[in-house]
């Protein structure tokens, strides 16, 4: 079960206990890894906290607003100080703001397009450039972010949400050539909807639940765990043949016609 013994990670996006990154923490934990959590502000931070007792291993936690240069670049010169390279990165973050999840797409601010591309997917460019350096100390690593469908096809009020994670399903296979040689891999989970923070307040979302709970291969909704195993297979070495790919955990949804 200790197969990630030896191995640290970081691990950005956890904001509560229904969110996806946290899954991927506790079954990283449960495994052996050693983790650094960041936060994205001074409130969040305190949910962090109340988290981490259920931990094994006391994870560092540093905080990291991934829409400033600064908190990314402090979060790498503070980890080079303190842990000797890294195994793995989970990216879990993701904004638009609210009023663009709900005006027509074709209203879509400049501003607001900015927005969700910058924290969405620009983060995740980021973030590899600043990670490379310590997973390649380890000899490579695997790097993992979180997408949804709305990337390839329309979701009513996704919107600019869906044309941010095409920008992330792409900056996936452009990181995962130019970090390859390094054998760092990046791959994307696409997962099914979940009902975690980022999806309260978005009206409706208990009909998109109803719907792929209908109309999935599997006749039911993901949860967290669900992602959290996928994420487990491509943090480890069995996925080591694996990069620059969308993995979709969607009980099924998307190969489905009717
Ligand atoms: P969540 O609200 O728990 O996580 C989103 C995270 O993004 C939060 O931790 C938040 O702090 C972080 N974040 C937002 N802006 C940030 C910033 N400027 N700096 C640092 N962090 C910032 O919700 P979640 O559903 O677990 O979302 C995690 C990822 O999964 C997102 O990329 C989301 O798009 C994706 N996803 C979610 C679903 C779903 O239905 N819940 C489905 C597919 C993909
Ligand atoms: O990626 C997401 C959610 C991302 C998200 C959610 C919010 C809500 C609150 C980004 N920014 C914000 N900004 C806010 O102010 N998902 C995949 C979950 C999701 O969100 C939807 C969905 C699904 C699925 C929004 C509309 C339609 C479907």
């Amino acid at each position: 079960m200790s197969d990630f013994s030896g191995r640290t990670g970081l691990i950005v996006g956890v904001a509560n206990k229904r969110s996806i990154a946290w899954a991927i923490a506790q079954q990283a934990d449960a495994a052996g890894a050693r983790l650094v959590l960041t936060y994205q502000n001074e409130r969040l931070k305190e949910n962090v906290e109340e988290l981490v007792p259920q931990l094994t291993t006391p994870p560092i936690l540093l905080p990291c607003d991934v829409s400033r240069d600064e908190d990314i670049s402090h979060l790498f010169a503070t980890l080079d100080s303190q842990i000797d390279g890294l195994d793995f990165v989970v990216h879990g973050a993701a904004f638009a703001p609210r009023e663009a999840l709900s005006a027509p797409f074709i209203e879509t601010s400049r501003e607001a397009f900015r927005t969700a591309l910058d924290i969405s997917a620009y983060s995740l460019v980021a973030m590899a450039r600043g990670a490379a350096p310590l997973l390649a100390k380890k000899g490579g690593g695997s790097i993992i972010t979180l997408s949804y469908l709305g990337a390839d096809r329309v979701f009513p009020n996704y919107n600019v949400m869906g044309v941010a994670k095409a920008a992330l399903e792409s900056s996936v296979r452009y990181l995962a050539s130019d970090l390859g040689a390094q054998n760092i891999r990046v791959n994307t989970i696409s997962a099914g909807p979940i009902k975690t923070l980022a999806a309260s307040g978005v009206s409706g979302f208990s009909g998109i639940l109803q719907v792929y709970r209908d109309r999935a291969a599997l006749k039911r909704n993901i949860d967290t765990g669900d992602v959290a195993g996928a994420a487990m297979f491509l943090l480890s070495d069995w996925s080591r043949g694996v990069t620059g790919e969308v993995i979709y955990v969607d009980a099924g949804y998307r190969p489905m016609g009717m």
